[in-house]
């Protein structure tokens, strides 16, 4: 009863919203918000606002494609989405917006993880649950946010830090000194911190492994290709390249082939990547990359089932892990034909 009287004051702010639009106030609002917000038809749908981070990687684009597919009209959503172009104070925006057109759930992939102890106070207050996706808060309340989904990046840096110990084994030269560069992406972010984390923890059981640098990328290709070519100018020998997402990582390898290095099971430099992406899986089965520690972008059927929990009255689990696995030359092919982003 209580969402439905809901849904309803939603479609009178909706208008006010279109009011707002027209005189030219909410010029901020993207393109599909705006289609959104002029049809609204059914009120028996659930509201969803989504705040997206950006659009910075193959990772992200199939987060959104997850999320839209999900929360589609048929399957009985209505979508609020916005795309934050990687600025915090965009994502508080939306967030108001949200609360302030009465949505039923919020749904929002934190660029950072400080900062949103007080938008996050305004959606509590307002009654609306927030979910978040992919990235997590650092909030003092935890009763601030409902749920979140997402992937254990701490256990993905372990593994990449895992598949190194073994690799270097196998080749015999698990006593040898090797020389560690890491491309890291959005400072701040759940993802590097947590895969930072996990890596080191490997790295402070070898005392052979000396991280040289480690430096912002923020996850794209123009910033990994830039600041590994800083890196090769500055070191001669480097052995391993931690590239925390595909992206970055095809950057850093354009640098080094720049370079006259080469990469992967036949070359100089060994590549660990992030993301698992089908057109690095394709590297990693040519043999360029050496592993792929894969991170599932597809969470909008895992938010779906948080949502549906609470609709039916039930208390939701804080946190919902995504199923992840290691690719390297060995398996690849197991999972490349029907990889979609
Ligand atoms: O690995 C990267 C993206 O937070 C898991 O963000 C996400 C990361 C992902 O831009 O490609």
């Amino acid at each position: 009863m209580k969402q439905r009287a809901k849904r309803s004051t939603w479609l009178i702010s909706s208008v006010l919203a279109v009011l707002l639009l027209l005189s030219g106030c909410g010029q901020d609002l993207k393109e599909e918000n705006r289609q959104d917000t002029i049809t609204p038809k059914d009120d028996s749908l659930i509201v969803v606002g989504v705040s997206q981070i950006g659009s910075e990687s193959v990772w992200r684009t199939a987060n959104t494609a997850s999320i839209q597919s999900t929360f589609s009209k048929e399957n009985g959503y209505f979508l609020i989405f916005d795309n934050a172009r990687q600025k915090q104070e965009n994502q508080i925006k939306a967030l108001r917006s949200f609360i302030s057109q009465q949505v039923d759930y919020i749904v929002f992939s934190p660029i950072v993880e400080d900062g949103w102890d007080t938008v996050l106070k305004e959606a509590k207050d307002a009654g609306i649950p927030v979910i978040l996706m992919d990235r997590k808060v650092n909030v003092k309340d935890e009763s601030l946010y409902t749920a979140w989904v997402g992937s254990d990046f701490t256990e993905e840096g372990k593994r990449a830090g895992r598949w190194l110990s073994g690799h270097l084994e196998e080749e015999g030269r698990g006593d040898e000194t090797v020389n560690i560069v890491v491309l890291q992406g959005t400072n701040g972010s759940s993802s590097v911190i947590g895969r930072t984390k996990g890596f080191d923890s490997v790295a402070a059981q070898h005392d052979k492994w000396n991280i040289l640098e480690q430096v912002d990328a923020d996850f794209t290709t123009a910033k990994g290709k830039e600041e590994m070519n800083k890196m090769l100018q500055k070191y001669e020998d480097i052995d391993v390249v931690v590239s925390q997402n595909d992206d970055m990582t095809f950057g850093a390898l354009e640098a080094i082939q720049e370079a006259g290095k080469t990469t992967g099971t036949q070359g100089g430099i060994i590549v660990i990547s992030f993301d698992a992406t089908k057109s690095a899986l394709e590297k990693v089965e040519e043999g360029i990359i050496n592993v792929d520690i894969e991170c599932n972008p597809e969470q909008g059927t895992y938010i779906e089932k948080v949502i549906k929990t609470l609709e039916s009255g039930e208390r939701a689990e804080k946190e919902y892990f995504v199923s992840e696995r290691v690719f390297t030359k060995k398996n690849v092919d197991s999972v490349i034909d029907d990889r979609s982003y």
